[in-house]
C-alpha cells in the first residue's frame, strides 16, 4: 500500500524524471514527502516564484527532449505557473505542471484558492485533467508522458486533490513511456524531390519542437546535398550550426529585410517544424494565406497544424527525426541550378552579424556582443526573454547547433534567468550566458537567489537602457514623442546581485567590458554584470532621433 503522493513520485522516476522544480504549498505535502523519500535520485529545486519554477521546467525540456515537471500550489500557485505553460504551448515543449487542488469533499464549492483547471487551462494547454482516484494515478501519468512528447509537443496540466494523496491504495506502476513518432509517407518525399527538381530559388525553414541531435545533423546533410540555403524561424536558430555555409539567419521579428525578400522571392519554401507563424511571416505577409505565391512544402508534427492557416502544395505529417533522416536520403540527379542564390544570401548574413558603426552610448552592445561571441566556449548556452536588447543577441551570437539556444517564441519576458538556472543544472560543464533587458531582468530577478542557493554559475547581462525600450519604439512609431509608461526608475542592479550573494558589476562604457566580463566568469558563482546603455539605441540599426525624423 503506498500513498498516492508516493505513487505519483514513483510513477515520476519510473519514467525517468531526475529534476523536479517547485514552489510548495500545503496542498501536495504527501507529495513533498514523497519527494523526500526519493531525495538521492530524484532532485527538487525549490524557486521563488512558480513563474520561475516552471519556466525552469519548460528550459530543462528543451535541454533535454524530455518532459520537465513542475509542482505548483493551487489558485494562485498554478496562476503564476501560467505564464510558463503558454510558453510551453507557443514553444511546443513538453512540460507537465502538477497542481495541488482542494479535497474532493469541499470541489465546486470555490473552496479556498479552488479552481478548475480543465476550465483555466483548457485552450493553453495541450491537456488537463485532475486525479480523483489515486488508484489512476500511473495511467494518468503515463498519459502525461506520452501526450506531451507526442506530435506536436506541448504542456499537460494535472490537478491533484490533496486528500486523493494520501489515500493508500495498492496499484501497479506503469512502465515507462515511449515515444511514437510519425514517418514521411515514400510518396511524399518522392514529391519533395519533384518540387525541388522544377525550383529556381528554393529555401529551407527550420523550427518547431521536437529535434534532437541526430535529426539536425539529418537536415544539415540534406541542405548540404541540395545547397539549400537555411533560414532559421524566430528563435530557433540553434537548430543548424549557425557556421555553417548555407545558414542565413533568423525569420523573426526584426529579421533583415534581405531575409524577407528572399522569402518573398523564393519560389519553394520548405518548412520543416516551422508553424509559419506570425513572427516569421511578417504577420502573415511574405506568405498570403492561406494560399502563399511560392509553392510550399510544409512539414509538420501535428497533422492538425497542416492546412491550419496554409495550404501546402506537399503538407508532410512527421516528426523531426523520421523526415530528416528520410530527407537525408534524398540526392539530386542533376546539378542544383540555384547554388549563386544561396552564395548570396549567406554572404548577405555574414555582413549582418557585423555591428555597424557607430551607435549613441558609451555602451555598444553589438561591440559587447562581438567580444562575447569571440570569448565564451562554442557550446554556451545563451538564453533570453524579451524586449529589444534581444535583438542584439538574436543578431550577432552565432549559435553552434542544437541546444545552445533558450529563447521564448511566445515573447515573454523574465525567461531569461530561470531558463539559465535550468541550463547549469543540465549541463554543469557548460556556460549559461542569460541576457535581461532592465524590465525582463526583474519579472523573474528573484530566482537569482535560486541560482545562488543550488551555487549555480549563471553569467547574467541586463541591458538597462532604463525602459520598457521595445513598447516605447512602438509608442514613438504610433504616437511620436508622446513618451508615456514606458520609462523605468531602476535599482543599481551589481549592487542587488551583490545582496542575493553573487558577483555584480556595472559596465558604463564598452572598452570596460572585457575586463568585468573576465572577473565575472572567475567569480566562481552565479554573476551579474549591469550594461547601461543609451536608450537612444532601440535596435542595432534605429534611432530614437531617426524614427521622430521619420515620423
Ligand atoms: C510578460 C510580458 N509582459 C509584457 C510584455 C510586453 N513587452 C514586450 S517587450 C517589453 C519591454 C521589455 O523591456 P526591457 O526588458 O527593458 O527590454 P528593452 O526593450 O528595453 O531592451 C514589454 C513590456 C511581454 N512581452 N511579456
Ligand atoms: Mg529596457
Amino acid at each position: 500500500m503506498r500513498t498516492g503522493g508516493r505513487i505519483l513520485v514513483d510513477a515520476l522516476v519510473g519514467h525517468g524524471v531526475d529534476t523536479a522544480y517547485c514552489v510548495p504549498g500545503e496542498s501536495y505535502l504527501a507529495v513533498l514527502d514523497a519527494l523526500y523519500q526519493v531525495r538521492d535520485t530524484l532532485r527538487l529545486i525549490v524557486c521563488r516564484q512558480e513563474g520561475g519554477a516552471a519556466h525552469m521546467a519548460e528550459a530543462h525540456a528543451k535541454l533535454t527532449g524530455e518532459p520537465g515537471i513542475c509542482f505548483v500550489t493551487r489558485g494562485p500557485g498554478s496562476t503564476n505557473a501560467s505564464i510558463a505553460i503558454h510558453t510551453a504551448r507557443q514553444d511546443s515543449t513538453p512540460l507537465i505542471v502538477f497542481v495541488g487542488q482542494v479535497g474532493r469533499d469541499a470541489t465546486s464549492r470555490e473552496a479556498w484558492q479552488e479552481i478548475d483547471y480543465r476550465h483555466m487551462f483548457g485552450h493553453i494547454a495541450k491537456w488537463v485533467d485532475q486525479v480523483d482516484d489515486a488508484r489512476r494515478l500511473p495511467e494518468f501519468i503515463s498519459r502525461a508522458f506520452h501526450v506531451a512528447t507526442s506530435g506536436r509537443p506541448g504542456p499537460v496540466v494535472l490537478a491533484l486533490p490533496e486528500d486523493m494523496l494520501t489515500d493508500l491504495v495498492d496499484v501497479t506502476d506503469a512502465p515507462r513511456y515511449r515515444r511514437s513518432s510519425a514517418a514521411p509517407a515514400p510518396d511524399a518525399m518522392d514529391a519533395l524531390l519533384r518540387e525541388l527538381e522544377t525550383a529556381e530559388r528554393p529555401l529551407l525553414v527550420l523550427g518547431g519542437g521536437g529535434w534532437t541531435r541526430e535529426a539536425s545533423d539529418d537536415i544539415t546533410a540534406f541542405a548540404h546535398r541540395f545547397d539549400l540555403p537555411v533560414a532559421c524561424a524566430f528563435r530557433r536558430q540553434d537548430l543548424i550550426d549557425n557556421h555553417d555555409d548555407h545558414y542565413i539567419g533568423e525569420a523573426g521579428l526584426g529579421m533583415d529585410p534581405r531575409i524577407a525578400q528572399r522569402i518573398r522571392d523564393a519560389d519553394l519554401v520548405i518548412a520543416v517544424g516551422a508553424r509559419l507563424g506570425e513572427t516569421s511571416t511578417q504577420g502573415y505577409a511574405l506568405l498570403e494565406v492561406p494560399r502563399p505565391h511560392q509553392r510550399l512544402v510544409h512539414v509538420h508534427p501535428d497533422p492538425s497544424e497542416l492546412g491550419h492557416v496554409y495550404h501546402a502544395d506537399v503538407p508532410v505529417n512527421a516528426a523531426m527525426p523520421a523526415f530528416a533522416r528520410a530527407a537525408r536520403a534524398l540526392a539530386p540527379r542533376q546539378p542544383v541550378p540555384w547554388s549563386a542564390w544561396t552564395r548570396a544570401a549567406r554572404a548577405d548574413q555574414l555582413q549582418y552579424i557585423e555591428p555597424p558603426a557607430s551607435m549613441p552610448g558609451e555602451v555598444d552592445l553589438g561591440l559587447v556582443m562581438v567580444h562575447l561571441r569571440d570569448t565564451l566556449p562554442a557550446d554556451t548556452i545563451v538564453s533570453n526573454g524579451a524586449g529589444n536588447y534581444t535583438l542584439w543577441v538574436q543578431r550577432f551570437w552565432r549559435y553552434r547547433g542544437l541546444r545552445t539556444q533558450l529563447a521564448p517564441t511566445s515573447g515573454t519576458m523574465g525567461y531569461g534567468l530561470p531558463a539559465a538556472i535550468a541550463a547549469k543544472l543540465v549541463h554543469p560543464e557548460r556556460t549559461a550566458l542569460c541576457f535581461a533587458g532592465d524590465g525582463c531582468f526583474l519579472m523573474s530577478g528573484q530566482e537569482l537567489a535560486t541560482a545562488v542557493q543550488y551555487q549555480l554559475d549563471v553569467l547574467i547581462i541586463v541591458v538597462n537602457n532604463g525602459m520598457y525600450g521595445s513598447i516605447r519604439m512602438h509608442q514613438e512609431r504610433h504616437y511620436p514623442g508622446n513618451v508615456w509608461g514606458t520609462a523605468l526608475t531602476n535599482p543599481d542592479f551589481a549592487a542587488l546581485a551583490r545582496s542575493y550573494g553573487a558577483h555584480g558589476a556595472t559596465v558604463t562604457r564598452t572598452a570596460e567590458f572585457p575586463e568585468a566580463l573576465q572577473r565575472a566568469r572567475a567569480a566562481g558563482g552565479p554573476a551579474l554584470i549591469e550594461l547601461q546603455v543609451s536608450g537612444e539605441a532601440l535596435s542595432p540599426k534605429l534611432t530614437v532621433a531617426a524614427l521622430r525624423a521619420q515620423g
